[in-house]
């Protein structure tokens, strides 16, 4: 019987194992983390079952996306505004629903914490269960977007709880640096809808067959391009960037990059992480601290990245899986991509960020 032997490398990120999949039949979501489960250090079903629970909320999701026109669910939520000031709109009230019912339903998790909730979520256990994980997600990504059909996504992380299995979740169980993460993805409604995700062993990716209603393996083990040829960053804040950044845009512009910017990070993260580039949102003078969530967002994504060979640090150089946490909303400022252009972009940062303005 073949056994997976796990390798780590001087920055602690673990190569691969074989595939547990081979030749070119049809692999699901579903069988492949099955099988999948034994390369994992604590296996006892929990981490698959919470797997196997977002792919269902993901594939309901998807439903509601895409005949959101249809049926009058676009536009804001009674509800107004979410805890981060942003104005919710339904659809983020539905899958922010759907993905804590279906979490809920199986029992695996402990709590949940969510960029649509103030606080965390406690999940009753079934029967004398001890759940042994914390799950925290963004359920719809880029939602301001949804009106006018531009993709969004769902983003989520699987964290080992550090509390006693036998007692209520803490926030300490979702106040940990991202490089605890046990598992992290993201599900990108698109042209077709893929559910990206890792378990610290590389990156493997899901594209959803409508025929059959499953997600099937479609991207094996993902590697991000060493270099790119575009940044993504909302240039209409150049005037509001620090001078290093904008010497680092004036440099991308120099060298004939081009510019893309979704305004949907899991759309502009998955571009990137097959055809290369760098996404940027630095501190603005309306985000001193960067916008987007650490916990939600930029620690996921950066597992993402990571595993398929790219970085992620914050504007002030560090490595945003080592950022500890210590509000559930904290915001950071992040530039994630290609190896080579963050780089790049750090040796700017470090050159320019010397000069006195
Ligand atoms: P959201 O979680 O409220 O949707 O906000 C996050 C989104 C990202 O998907 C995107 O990269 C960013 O906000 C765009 O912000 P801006 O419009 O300031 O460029
Ligand atoms: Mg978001």
């Amino acid at each position: 019987m073949a056994t997976s032997v796990k390798k780590t490398s001087s920055n602690g990120i673990s190569s691969p194992p074989a595939s547990p999949v081979s030749g070119n039949r049809i692999v699901t979501l579903d069988e492949f983390i099955i099988r999948s489960e034994k390369d994992f250090d604590f296996a006892t079903g929990e981490l698959t079952g919470l797997l196997r629970d977002i792919g269902v909320a993901a594939k309901i999701i998807n439903r509601e996306v895409n005949k959101a026109g249809l049926v009058n669910i676009i536009g804001v939520a009674d509800s107004g505004e979410n805890q981060s000031g942003d104005m919710q709109q339904k659809l983020d009230v539905y899958a922010n629903d759907k993905l804590i019912e279906c979490l809920k339903n199986s029992g695996e998790c402990c709590a949940i914490a969510s960029e649509e909730n103030d606080d965390i979520i406690h999940i009753p256990p079934i029967g004398t269960k001890k759940n042994h994980y914390v799950v925290m997600f963004d359920p719809l990504d880029g939602s301001s977007n949804i009106d006018v059909n531009v993709s969004v996504g769902t983003i989520f992380a699987i964290y080992r709880r550090k509390s006693d299995p036998s007692a209520p979740a803490t926030k300490e169980d979702f106040l940990q640096a991202g490089v605890k993460q046990v598992a992290a993805g993201y599900v990108l409604y698109g042209t077709s809808t893929i559910l990206v995700y890792t378990t610290g062993r590389g990156v493997n990716g899901f594209t959803l067959d409508p025929s059959i209603g499953e997600f099937c393996l479609s991207h094996r083990n993902m590697r991000i391009p060493e270099n790119g040829a575009t940044y993504s960053v909302n240039q209409g804040y150049y005037s509001k960037f620090d001078l290093e950044m904008r010497r680092y845009i004036d440099n991308c512009s120099d060298q004939n990059y081009g510019l893309r910017y979704i305004g949907s990070m899991v759309s502009d993260i998955h571009r990137i992480l097959i055809q290369g580039g760098i996404f940027l949102y630095p501190s603005t003078r309306k985000y001193p601290k960067g916008k987007l969530r650490l916990l939600y967002e930029c620690n996921p994504l950066s597992m993402i990245v990571e595993q398929a060979g790219g970085k992620a640090m914050n504007t002030q150089l560090k490595r945003i899986l080592d950022v500890v946490p210590n509000e559930l909303h904290q915001r950071c400022t992040i530039a994630i991509g290609s190896p080579a252009m963050v780089d790049e972009l750090k040796a700017f940062i470090e050159r320019y960020s010397a000069l006195p303005l």
